[in-house]
């Protein structure tokens, strides 16, 4: 397994919008892999392709308090959304940034699994919250996309300066 470069926000990389993966094959399986040691290493609760600059609709997630719950989702989809919740947010590629985003309360997504099976989750709470946030990356959107320009125009300047120092 490898851990992969994360692109930082305002990488005009991650305003790419994914292609749909169509066979589940080693490639992915590799790519899922090193995904997921990303993921923990940083540490996330979740990671979409986008932001290890691979442009397929493929995104994990791990909301569980012990970490050991990954969840795949290959060529996500909502299908239904109901109610509005505000979460703080955070993004791996937005380090130190911290946001609230209003988006739906409860979700209903149709994806495949490592394995290729279709399958349909019913999700609200943070998990709601993560597989939005994850499958806007797939559609080249950051959250802070969501913020006011003066907002998104100081963050934009903040990671600017902080990619420059390190
Ligand atoms: C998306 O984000 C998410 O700034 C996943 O310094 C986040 O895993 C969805 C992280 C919150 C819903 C709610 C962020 C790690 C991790 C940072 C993450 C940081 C270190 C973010
Ligand atoms: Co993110």
């Amino acid at each position: 397994m490898a851990i992969l470069d994360i692109l930082n926000y305002p990488d005009p990389r991650l305003h790419t919008v994914a292609k749909s993966v169509s066979v589940v094959d080693e490639v992915i399986h590799r790519l899922i892999d090193d995904m997921a040691e990303t993921m923990y290493a940083a540490p996330g609760i979740g990671l979409a392709a986008t932001q290890v600059n691979q442009h397929i609709q493929l995104i994990l997630i791990d909301t569980s308090e012990t970490k050991d719950h990954l969840q795949v989702f290959i060529n996500p989809k909502i299908i239904s959304k109901n109610g509005e919740q505000d979460y703080e947010e955070g993004c791996l590629s937005v380090p130190g940034v911290y946001e609230s985003v209003t988006r739906a309360e409860k979700v209903k997504v149709e994806a495949l699994d490592r394995t290729g099976k279709k399958f349909i989750l019913h999700a609200e709470g943070l998990l709601s919250v993560c597989i939005q946030h994850e499958i806007d990356h797939l559609l080249g959107k950051v959250f802070v996309d969501y913020l006011s320009p003066l907002k998104r125009n100081r963050i934009r300047t903040k990671m600017i300066k902080q990619q420059r120092d390190r």
